[in-house]
This record gives C-alpha cells, structure tokens and sequence, in this order.
C-alpha cells in the first residue's frame, strides 16, 4: 500500500488530490432504499442474466436471429444464462397497415420456446434505432414514417458512421416528431400499441415469458428536447399511459418493462421519467430496464475517467429513479469489445455494480464477431469468463445482499426469510471458476440445511434453515 502525508512536496499533495477521485470511482457503488425484485410463480426473487438476441434480426430476411438451437443451449446450459432480450420489430409485427403477420410470430415462437423450454426467461424487447426503415433504421414499418415537418429541419445530412449520428438527419427527427405527436397522427401509436397487443396475445400464456420491453431507447426526435430532457415528462409519459392499460387489457400478469430516453440518460444523466401507474390488479408489475453505455468506452476508447465518472453518474442516478419507481432493475444492454483496453476491468466493475444494485441483465449482444462472446468462427472471446458470474438464479426469500469476487472466486449471499416464498435457492456456480470444486459454509446449524447439486447445468439447490431468519451462504474454491 502506497503511504502517502501531506507534508510531502507539492508533487505528492497532486497525486492525492488526483488519486481520491480515481479512488471514489470505482466500487461502493450505491443501491436503493429499498431493493424490489422480480419473482417467479413461487415468489422467490430472480437474478436474471443472460444477452440480446439478437443485433442481426435488423436487417435479416424475416427478422430472423442467426441463433440455432444449440447456441441457446451453449448460452443457457453452459454458460448458465437465465434469461434473453430478444429483439422484436415493429415491421415483422405489422408489416402492412393493419395486416399482421402470423408467420413472424410463429418464428419468434420457436425461439423463445428455445429458451424457454431450458428454463430462460425472455423479455421480448420492441426494437428500433434510429425509428425505422422508411429513414434508414430498424423497427417502424416503412408505412408508418410520416414525413412532414421534414421540411423545417432543412439540413444537408452527411450520414456515416457511428451509426446513432442518424439521429440528427431530418428524415429521422420528423419520423419520430410526427410519431409522438398523437394528435396529429394518432394512428402511428395507434398501431405501435395494437401491435404489441398481438405480442401480447401470442406470449401472455407462456410462463417463460416474463414480459415486455416497450420500446427500444425512445427518442424524442430533435435534440432540443433531447437535451432539455422535457421529452420523458410529456410525450413519453403520455404514450406509456397509453400503451400500458392497452397490454394490459391483454395480458394481467406479465411484467413490463420501460426505458427511460436514451439519449444522455444512458451515459448517467439523470432521467425525468414520472412514475407510471399500473392498471392491473394486484401489485404493480413494472420493471425499469435503462441501457449503460459510458461515453468513450462505447466509441472505442480505451477504459478511463470519464467512463468511470460516468458509471459513477449512472449509478447515482438510477438509485434516484428506482427510489422513484419502486421497481426492479434490469440493464437492458450494456456492452463493447474485448479490443478495446480495459474492456475486462470495466466488464468486472459494472458487473460489480449490478450485483450491489441488485440488477438483473442482458449483454450486447450475442451476435458472433465484433462485441459477441463468441467470434466469427463461434469460439469464446476472453469476455465470457466475465460475464459468466458465480450468482443467485433464483433466492427463496427477502435478498439483503450478493456478491462474487473475480479475484478470489468467492461469492456471498444474504437474505432473508420471507412468508410465502416456497422452492430453493438456486446458485450458479460455474465449472470454470471452480476447476478443482468449491466448499459451501452457511450461517445455519449444522444438519438444519442442505443442498442438492447439478453438475450439468452446474446449479445449486439451497434448503435453508426455514427456522432462523436470516442466511449467509459463501462459497469458495476447494483447494
Ligand atoms: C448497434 C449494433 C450495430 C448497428 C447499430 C445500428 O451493434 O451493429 O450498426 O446498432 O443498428 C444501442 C442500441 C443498439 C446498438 C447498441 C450498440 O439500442 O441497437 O446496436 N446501442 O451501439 N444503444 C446504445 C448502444
């Protein structure tokens, strides 16, 4: 450990009024007042991890993700993922006015099922950037891109790359005005919100669907807006309050999940979102599901202060909101490539942070080659033996707190009793971590709990002692 005094020269006294705020960046990450969780049928608490799937539907024939059945079982079974974002279009929906296509459904259905049936979970995420194909991006049908206004952003638009520069051309900025704005246009949201009815109607009876992502990082159109961040208040809050008592009207039970504007708030701006009401009966089932993407590192530069700093934000800033919200939190995507220096230490501090934030998540994405975990020839990148994580898939009671150290491989778990949750603890504790085994401790007597392990889907099943109230549960490497 370095030592240093104040009465050292004046060189000294600069490292530490440079070293202090490194320090402040990274760890003691901060969690809501009070955490809420996801919880499954049996009311244990879900830690869900797991990717998008996936980048290429974009643009693919169909919409049709490159995924085959054993690239689900290698993501759910070997690396233990429990959960999926998979990526839906408005255009595969309703591909003409009014005309909807069994047939894409039908596809998505087989996917889903891909994950289902290994006991994933799957958010079906409404996906667009860059509003639609009418202007160059993905989601919105070509039918649905009103044009007017066009005219009042007169600019000449270079285009190029990176590729969310397509935010500033015209086309773009009066797609989307025209789409918000409900009274001249009511029928574009209109149809956005019969679509997701449809979705609605094919997936409310699978259980392994968990729910739905209203729509991918919405944007308000002109970066006045953007930038004065008035968008989330007005517009966005307004159409949320349409679309969630319309999905209902469909489906009771499923978790929705909503995104603030992307726009800065993924970088740790903090977002304006009102609260949301939740027509169902019963306790509100919505779910904050905001993207992290530090400035630099998501342009390819290497990790540093200002990443750090804005993780910082970003952390700071979603406690603000869940504490608004009073809902869980899962990262809808988060990502980069391992060519980018530091990628690994920023993987283990955000990582580190979910865990504290009681966060679940959904990488981007898990298309082979460039930010996938597996490259273009499908072998593993150096990043999947990060995101694969000793963690607690599902805890039978009220979580206090996890955490895994990348260092050491030791991974802790408290929590405690809770009425009516039934069912086991479940833990992943991955082969690769634990190459000569790991030793189980748990705070209960000796003989008063147990456990069942599956060395195939590399799962711990936790009986805990139902008689004490609270539990702690650490795992380390077997010598
Ligand atoms: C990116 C893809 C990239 C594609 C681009 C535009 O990685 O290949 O050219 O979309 O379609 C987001 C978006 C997500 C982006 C991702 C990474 O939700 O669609 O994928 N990202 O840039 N928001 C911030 C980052």
């Amino acid at each position: 450990m370095v030592k240093i005094t104040m009465n050292k020269p004046a060189s000294a006294r600069w490292t530490i009024l440079f070293l202090v705020p490194i320090l402040l960046l990274t760890g003691c990450w901060q969690k809501p007042t009070s955490t809420k969780y996801i919880t499954d049928n049996q009311g244990r608490a879900l830690i869900l991890h797991g990717t998008n799937s996936s980048g290429n539907a974009k643009h693919s024939e169909g919409h049709v993700p490159w995924i085959q059945e054993k690239d689900v079982e290698q993501e759910v079974v070997e690396w233990g993922f429990n959960f999926v974002r998979f990526l839906i279009f408005w255009d595969g929906i309703e591909p003409e006015r009014g005309v909807f296509d069994k047939a894409y459904l039908d596809m998505v259905e087989e996917r889903v099922n891909w994950y289902t049936s290994r006991g994933a979970y799957v958010m079906l995420d409404m996906h667009q950037d860059v509003y639609g194909y009418g202007v160059g991006g993905n989601g919105a049908p070509e039918w649905a891109t009103e044009l007017s206004l066009m005219d009042d952003f007169a600019l000449e638009f270079p285009g190029g790359s990176p590729w969310w520069l397509e935010y500033l051309d015209p086309r773009v900025i009066a797609a989307f005005l025209n789409f918000w704005g409900y009274n001249t246009h009511q029928y574009l949201q209109d149809h956005y919100i019969l679509s997701w009815q449809k979705v609605a109607e094919r997936f409310k009876d699978n259980p392994g669907v968990i729910g739905y992502d209203l729509m991918n990082e919405p944007y308000p159109g002109d970066l006045v807006s953007a930038v004065a961040l008035t968008f989330e208040k007005t517009r966005l809050k307004d159409f949320y309050d349409r679309l969630i008592p319309a999905i209902r009207r469909v489906d009771e039970d499923k978790w929705i999940f909503f995104e603030p504007q992307s726009f800065m708030i993924n970088f740790g701006v903090a977002s304006t979102l009102p609260a949301l009401s939740d027509p169902r009966s019963g306790e509100k089932r919505l779910a904050y599901a905001p993207h992290a993407y530090p400035l630099t590192l998501h342009e390819g530069v290497a990790y540093n202060l200002t990443d750090k700093f804005n993780m910082r934000e970003w952390n700071r800033n979603r406690v603000k909101e869940l504490n608004r919200h009073q809902a869980p939190l899962i990262v809808g995507e988060f990502g980069g490539s391992d060519d980018v220096p530091g990628f690994g230490e920023y993987l283990d501090d955000t990582l580190e942070m979910y865990d504290v934030m009681g966060a679940g998540w959904t990488y981007w994405d898990n298309h082979p080659g460039g930010w996938g975990p597996l490259d273009s020839d499908l072998n593993e990148t150096p990043k999947v033996n990060r995101l694969v994580r000793a963690y607690p898939r599902a805890i039978a009671g009220q979580p206090i707190e996890f955490s895994f150290d990348v260092e050491t491989k030791v991974f802790t778990l408290e929590f405690a009793e809770k009425e009516g949750v039934t069912g086991a603890t479940e833990i992943h504790l991955p082969d690769r971590h634990y190459p000569n085994g790991w030793r189980i401790q748990s705070s209960d007597a000796e003989g008063r709990w147990g456990y069942e392990w599956d060395s195939h889907r590399q799962i711990l099943s936790l009986t805990a002692d139902a008689s004490v109230v609270n539990h702690r549960i650490t795992v380390s490497p077997a010598n």
